[in-house]
């Protein structure tokens, strides 16, 4: 995970039913807002 960076959510897909084969960010918009990277 990559915590912190707000800016991510301009970068990323979010939203609440995410794509989880590529990186998406998780809690978009809160101060938890992170990228989630699928490994494997
Ligand atoms: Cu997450």
């Amino acid at each position: 995970m990559v915590v912190g960076a707000e800016s991510l959510n301009r970068i990323y897909p979010g939203g609440e039913d995410p794509d989880t084969s590529k990186p998406y960010v998780m809690f978009g918009g809160t101060p938890y807002a992170h990228v989630m990277i699928p490994i494997g």
